[in-house]
């Protein structure tokens, strides 16, 4: 008897573990989750519908009135009741109704978000009401996209909305994602669709590494011939000053700051095509024909560097300028004599990071200048290096092993930015996802204060393999991950439920026109791809 017994139990175990098997990676979707995750948030039973003809936002009386904000409550009017999707809507149902958003902001509108911006929101959406309200715009701005994502379509077709509260910000300011656009081109209209992909993940940082080795497509006023020279074609593969401002302008409406990088004294091939201030390298006695890194020995070096960094500091209107100083390849200084001279005058002996820390204390210098507001990100290596930079630097750490170098920034006293562990241009087969989702910028040895210092982290997709036709989709939601990473509390870790609200926000992207890639092995989406 016992055994018949034990047997029927371990059949039902065999049947559901064999089950569990076979679902571990269906994960079931709550519709409507707001992402990345609010730090807090309470969700009631309570249903509200939304009807396209009645419904409105509006600024609360006493709130502040800003354009960006006026713009947006259009742009989500369109993402919410897109009509191309909508299957009905105005159906009489036994639920109240929510005629309005309204919004209050505190404080006075900003033309551009800062690092230091203010992005917390508290929304509320009881009793038929829906209530926004934050200190700043960029917080409005925030608490529109929660509000967008918790709308959604019911099995009938109209759209409702659950009573909530919810009482937002971000754990980190610096949410970034570098996009290369020097290895392959990238048309304006793709970097739009991928500020759209930001907003939709409440990212604030486009790190525009625009031009490198291989191509200048920026346009520049002072120096034509540099994109003349240096772009794949100067009339089709290159941003005009036209374009970066639409670009600037569009990423200002998402509450996005645009950081450039003029990456130098390496990568700088492509400069040389135009401006002669690389370094001659040498085999013997004689010049080779191949160009090293910018010559710091150069006086005309620094003269085009100050006329330079002058119109870049009046082009990109964010405080700070990315300033490279990664990878300098040491090989062709080490080749040419007249470096020798100069090093040999200036006692730095074999030590070529001696006169690399040379060349970026003049950039400094000169930044500081021609615009002594400004501030400046760099990668790791000008640290490595032993360069003294002003307290004020900010550090891009890319380099394993990150905790110890974050250890070593943070103690300097600089302010560090991770990006080691999301290089999104490794590629494998499976949920790399998830490696980026487990990667915490506080997993460092350091005190409390240094992990203060510790202002966020960017994405990385780096250029090589990717141009406009899969920059999107390999980006996002790869990207997603990280999003959730800087911008959720620190004890939001849990995959599994990462991966629903993930699921979600992928099909929410498709829906909103950015094809993103599905990430998980196996789903579907409500609407797919046009
Ligand atoms: N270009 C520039 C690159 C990289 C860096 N700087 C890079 C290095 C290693 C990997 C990916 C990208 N392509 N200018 C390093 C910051 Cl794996």
């Amino acid at each position: 008897m016992e055994i018949v017994y034990f047997l029927a139990l371990a059949f039902i175990f065999l049947v559901k573990t064999n089950q569990a098997i076979r679902l571990k990676n269906v994960v079931p979707i709550t519709k409507g989750q707001v992402f990345p995750k609010p730090q807090m948030q309470i969700s009631f039973g309570t249903q509200n519908i939304l009807n396209k003809n009645e419904f409105r936002f509006e600024y609360v009386k006493g709130s502040q009135i800003c354009d960006v904000v006026s713009i947006a409550f259009k742009r989500y009017y369109k993402i919410i009741f897109d009509s191309r999707l909508l299957r009905q809507t105005n159906r009489i149902k036994n639920v109240s109704s929510i005629k309005k958003l309204t919004l209050m902001v505190h404080e006075p509108c900003e033309l551009y978000p800062n690092l230091e911006s203010d992005e917390s929101y508290n929304l509320k959406i009881a009793s038929s009401i829906a209530y926004l309200e934050s200190k700043t715009l960029w917080g409005a701005l925030r608490g529109l996209e929660s509000f967008s994502q918790m709308i959604i379509e019911s099995d009938d077709g109209s759209l409702v909305i659950n009573d909530t509260l919810i009482n937002d910000f971000p754990r980190f300011n610096h949410r970034g994602i570098l996009l290369d656009t020097s290895r392959h081109y990238i048309r304006s209209s793709i970097i739009k669709v991928h500020l759209d992909a930001m907003e939709a993940n409440k990212m604030n940082v486009f790190h525009w590494h625009i031009v490198d080795d291989e191509s200048f497509p920026f346009v520049s006023s002072s120096f034509p011939d540099l994109s003349k020279k240096g772009a794949y074609n100067p009339y089709t593969h290159v941003y005009t000053s036209d374009d970066v401002k639409e670009i600037i302008e569009y990423a200002r409406l998402r509450g996005i700051r645009v950081v450039s990088e003029f990456d130098t004294p390496g990568h700088t091939q492509s400069w040389g095509k135009s401006i002669q201030i690389l370094t001659k390298c040498y085999t013997g006695e004689k010049p080779n024909g191949d160009f090293g890194p910018i010559d710091p020995t150069n006086n005309l070096t620094y003269s085009f560097l100050e006329e330079f960094l002058t119109e870049l500091t009046a082009v990109f209107p964010d405080k700070y300028l990315h300033l490279g100083g990664d990878e300098v390849d040491f090989s062709c200084w080490q080749s040419n004599p007249d470096i020798a001279e100069f090093m040999k005058q200036k006692g730095f002996g074999k030590d070529y990071s001696k006169l690399e820390q040379f060349y970026m204390q003049k950039l400094l210098d000169l930044i500081n200048k021609v615009s002594p507001k400004s501030g400046y990100i760099i990668w790791q290596e000008v640290v490595d290096n032993n360069v003294v930079v002003k307290p004020d630097t900010v550090v891009e750490v890319w380099k394993d092993p990150w905790p110890e170098e974050l250890s070593m920034v943070t103690k300097l006293g600089y302010r560090a930015l991770l990006s080691t562990c999301w290089y999104l241009n490794y590629i494998s087969y499976g949920d790399d996802w998830k490696k980026y989702y487990k990667c915490d910028p506080y997993d460092f040895p350091g005190t409390d204060k240094q992990k203060s210092l510790v202002i966020g982290g960017e994405a990385c997709m780096w250029g090589e393999y990717v141009d406009g036709s899969n920059v999107i989709s390999r980006t996002w939601p790869r990207t997603s991950a990280v999003a959730e990473r800087l911008w959720s509390a620190q004890n939001v870790t849990n995959v599994a439920d990462a991966q629903g609200r993930i699921e979600e926000h992928r099909c929410r992207m498709i829906k909103r026109g950015i094809k993103a890639e599905p990430f998980n092995g196996s789903g579907h989406c409500e609407y797919e791809v046009d």
